[in-house]
């Protein structure tokens, strides 16, 4: 209780001037900062400054889905910390890390066979698409040069993942800086098609051949890579059509051109299988991950790779160093430790199996806010879904955002932290939910929706 005050004090007395928050309206939340302030967090909830208790309808940012403090990832960290807490990353190992890749690597898809660790998300792209450039050169296809990603992707804050990012803001004030030789697939969102679809719209598998005609462009020898995220998180949850992924893969297969998925988000059970991959039965070149891999207790990202693209680098002599590039924190030992604990408890509690039985619960809660005030489209899959508002208008004009902020703050009135981006509130429980505190996550929401108005 003790602490409990001084947690509380420490926020009275707040100075925020310091701290320059990322991705958020700074202004606007130092203003009144202590409702936005979390001093504690335990399962499936958070307690801000002001003592009041929130709902974790997004599992920290798609990252905490065993719930806060979990007592196995707490020991696993604690118990590193005094035996081994740094171990450098270059020529030399520490034992965890290599069982953690080997893992890793029984979760993925059949075909993979090694894992790279970086510390994020945005790193792990960075890496996969360093590392799908130089594979070509080292298989002596140096031309092949170009990437692809896709409109609304969202690949991290690195310059190769805003390049490949397909979200305006994040690339805009920074376009000198953009890698050349990018381009982009159509997004896959289409309202007039697939608005309220539950689960995989029926529609849109056909943009996949964009891909040809881009390849018809640039010609497949210039093409390294083309990277998705299978199912696009940030922008605002857009499921991929039946079918698109399949023809995106015999696409890159055709041409020679590696596919990576961006799994920050999806890998490790986020849609009720280990990856998107296995999901949606599309096997990609590479997978990038962070984020679940140590449910959000410690920073941790990575690249899973085919066996033939480490192969294609293990040449030239023994003593030479393969590939340039790592990280001081590659491999962190307090990090493998907190992952290894994490897949421990995923497999104890069965968790892939919760989120496929949560799914339909899930489903059935948010598109029962159908018809509500203002609702443009609600989507979903696996343990994720999203409610599209349309904009409020004043003066007959549209102000983008200002009604998922309105219906964000009253939300949180009511003991739910949800996410929104624009328009769009996201959705991403716990997997150790009940069915009833998603139920009244959906009601929470429909009884918010219904004042902002
Ligand atoms: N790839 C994908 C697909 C992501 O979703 C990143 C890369 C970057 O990861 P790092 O660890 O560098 O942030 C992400 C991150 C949200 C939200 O609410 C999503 C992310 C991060 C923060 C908020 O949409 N995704």
């Amino acid at each position: 209780m003790k602490h409990e005050t001084a947690v509380m004090e420490q926020t009275t007395s707040l100075r925020t001037g310091a701290y320059w928050m990322p991705f958020t309206h700074n202004r606007y939340l130092k203003k009144n900062p202590r409702s936005r302030i979390l001093a504690r967090a335990e399962g499936a909830y958070y307690t801000t400054a002001e003592g009041k208790r929130l709902f974790d309808c997004v599992s920290g940012m798609w990252c905490c889905p065993l719930g806060h403090g979990h007592p196995k990832i707490a020991e696993a960290v604690a118990r590193q910390v005094k035996e081994l807490d740094y171990s450098p990353a270059f020529q030399m190992g520490h034992p965890k890390i290599f069982s953690l890749a080997e893992r890793i690597v029984g979760l993925a898809p059949a075909g993979m066979g090694q894992v790279f660790f970086a510390n994020s998300g945005s790193e792990a792209v960075d890496t996969a698409l360093k590392i799908a450039v130089a594979y070509h050169r080292m298989k002596g296809e140096a031309a092949r040069t170009r990437l692809i990603g896709r409109e609304r992707g969202y690949h991290g804050v690195g310059i190769g993942g805003i390049s490949v990012g397909g979200i305006a803001p994040n690339r805009k004030m920074f376009a000198p800086l953009l890698l050349q030789g990018v381009d982009h697939l159509p997004h896959t969102y289409n309202a007039a098609e697939m608005a309220f679809s539950r689960g995989q719209p029926k529609w849109g598998a056909p943009l996949a051949d964009e891909l040809e005609r881009l390849v018809a462009l640039h010609d497949a020898s210039t093409i390294a890579a083309v990277i998705v995220e299978p199912m696009q998180g940030s922008a605002g949850v857009i499921v991929p059509p039946a079918g698109y992924l399949e023809r995106l893969r015999a696409i890159c297969d055709k041409h020679g051109i590696l596919l990576i998925f961006d799994e920050v988000i999806t890998g490790f059970g986020r849609l009720g299988e280990p990856f998107g991959a296995q999901r949606f039965g599309v096997a990609p070149d590479m997978i990038t991950f962070a984020k679940i891999v140590t449910n959000g207790v410690i920073p941790m990202g990575g690249v899973i790779v085919k066996p033939a693209i480490y192969d294609a680098f293990m040449t030239g002599p023994e003593t030479a160093v393969e590939l340039f590039h790592g990280y001081t924190y590659s491999g962190h030992p307090v990090a493998a430790a907190a992952a290894h604990a994490t897949l421990d408890a995923i497999a104890e509690e069965g968790s892939f199996e919760r989120v496929r039985e949560l799914e339909p619960v899930l489903e059935q809660a948010v598109h029962s806010l159908k018809g509500e005030p203002g609702v443009a489209d609600i989507r979903n899959i696996g343990l994720v879904a999203a409610i599209e508002l349309e904009p409020l208008r004043e003066n007959g004009q549209a102000r983008p955002g200002a009604r998922a902020l309105k219906v964000f703050e009253r939300a949180m009135e009511d003991g739910m932290l949800f996410r929104f981006t624009g328009d769009i509130i996201a959705m991403a429980p716990p997997f150790i939910s009940t069915k009833a505190e998603i139920e009244t996550m959906a009601e929470k929401l429909r009884a918010a929706i219904r004042v902002v108005v």
